[in-house]
């Protein structure tokens, strides 16, 4: 027999065989039930002694949950059961016992801690709620891609181990390679540039590591950026293709993943967008007596264009030059093509118009303290024909925690890196 997904049990007649994880067993002494789990959904089967025989019976019992089972059996109309279908257990053969007792509650309502859960994530994946997570992770990426792609991007991949910092000379992780000082890639910033400056739009979701020694809700040691450049831009060009991005990656998810939000229990709109300058956001932020910040948004100031400006991707733009890194083009009067996207109250994103003449390119890293000894190849690509660029790179998790609305981005991370986690 061919498997069935229990989805498509539900559109299904008579005799099917299905494969999952038991997710209960219910004992009437007369009558049990097997409420059984696969990615697709959830399905009762119902044992009963003469039709299901008496082994089957007694076994069904002694099987722990979260076991893997296979099951054969009738598919019949149910006025009880979700869905308005159950399954009569014909046959039934224990795959893979489940040890007992799990380590984490994987119950819908788990009642186990988020660290202990991480320790198990595993079987943590067990539970619906964090596979919808995960599935509404698939699905923003995939929209990622195809929202690029129509745009006319080309999609890249870039080196992981760099020679030379790209975000500047802090949170670096330094590794041996072989004689050589070497580090894990901050960021596809560099490559991303050069790349854009001969193949125009170019994009890629790009594995980032930084060495930030806090321990936040917001921050991870490893995180992932779906990164975009484009050439003959500046910022405001490429804050527009970020708008509609993350518009299209809601209304997707909206469109594709309703069962899994009614059941994480967030109702989404399609953001809206807003423009302000940072000194506009200064004057703003002094009304609201919220501190702000000199050279960057504080965490209370986002917070409350969060509050201001709920379901709207906020760009805060003209932003001070001394609060951007070297690659952002200056403006004149301290000001820079860089910007921040806020949403719901957190940056997902910053970006801006980039650097593209060499000498000014020194100019900035010197003023920045680096050594442009150590950008030399970077620094080179702008020699021989290089276009104005500008782009973005928006923090893939944190994207993911203010579209649903979940405080820790631990949450919404696999497998995270931080201070103290290193595994599994
Ligand atoms: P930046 O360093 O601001 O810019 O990062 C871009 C976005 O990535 C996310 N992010 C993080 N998410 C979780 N944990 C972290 N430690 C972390 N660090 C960053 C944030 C942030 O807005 N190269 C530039 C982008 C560009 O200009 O194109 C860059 O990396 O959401």
């Amino acid at each position: 027999m061919i498997r069935t997904y229990i989805k498509d049990g539900f559109k299904k007649k008579g005799k099917v065989e299905l494969k999952g994880w038991v997710h209960d067993i219910r004992d009437l002494s007369k009558i049990k039930f097997l409420i059984l789990k696969d990615i697709s959904g959830r399905i009762q089967c119902i044992v009963l002694p003469k039709e299901s025989g008496e082994e089957i019976f007694k076994q069904v019992s002694k099987i722990n949950r979260e076991s893997v089972v296979r099951v054969v059996g009738e598919l019949q109309d149910s006025k009880q059961a979700i869905g308005g279908k159950e399954l009569l257990i014909k046959e039934l053969e224990v795959i893979s016992e489940a040890e007992q007792p799990l380590p984490i509650d994987v119950s819908d309502h788990s009642k186990t801690e988020l660290p202990k859960r991480l320790d198990y994530r595993f079987l943590d994946l067990h539970r619906p709620k964090s596979q919808a997570i995960f599935k509404i992770e698939s699905t923003m990426m995939q929209a990622y891609r195809e929202f690029m792609i129509k745009e006319g991007g080309i999609e890249a991949v870039f080196p992981s181990i760099i020679g030379s910092s790209s975000e500047g000379g802090t949170e670096l992780f330094p590794l041996k390679y072989f004689e050589k000082k070497a580090f894990l890639s901050q960021s596809c910033q560099l490559y991303k540039q050069m790349l854009a400056c001969s193949m125009e739009k170019v994009f890629t979701i790009f594995c980032v590591w930084r060495a930030e020694k806090h321990n936040t809700v917001r921050h991870l040691n490893e995180a992932r950026q779906l990164d975009y450049e484009e050439c003959f831009a500046d910022e405001f060009k490429v804050m527009d293709v970020l708008a509609r991005c993350v518009q299209y990656i809601v209304k997707k998810i909206m469109d594709e993943r309703g069962e899994e939000l009614e059941l994480l229990d967030v109702k989404l709109k399609v953001p809206d967008v807003k423009y302000m300058t940072f000194a506009d956001c200064t004057k703003l932020m002094k009304k609201e007596k919220v501190h702000m910040g000199k050279d960057d948004l504080s965490t209370e100031a986002e917070k409350r264009l969060g509050e201001l400006y709920p379901d709207t991707i906020v760009f805060v733009h003209d932003w001070p030059l001394a609060g951007k890194p070297f690659y952002i083009m200056p403006k004149g009067d301290g000001l820079s093509g860089g910007f921040d996207a806020i949403y719901n109250g957190v940056e997902i994103s910053s970006g801006g118009q980039r650097v593209h003449i060499p000498d000014l390119l020194i100019k900035r890293l010197k003023e920045k303290g680096l050594n442009p000894k150590d950008f030399k190849g970077y620094i080179d690509s702008f020699r021989y024909g290089a276009p104005e660029h500008a782009g973005w790179g928006v923090g893939l998790e944190r994207l993911m925690t203010q579209i649903l609305g979940i405080a820790n981005i631990r949450e919404v991370t696999l497998f995270p890196r931080d201070r103290d986690r290193l595994g599994p």
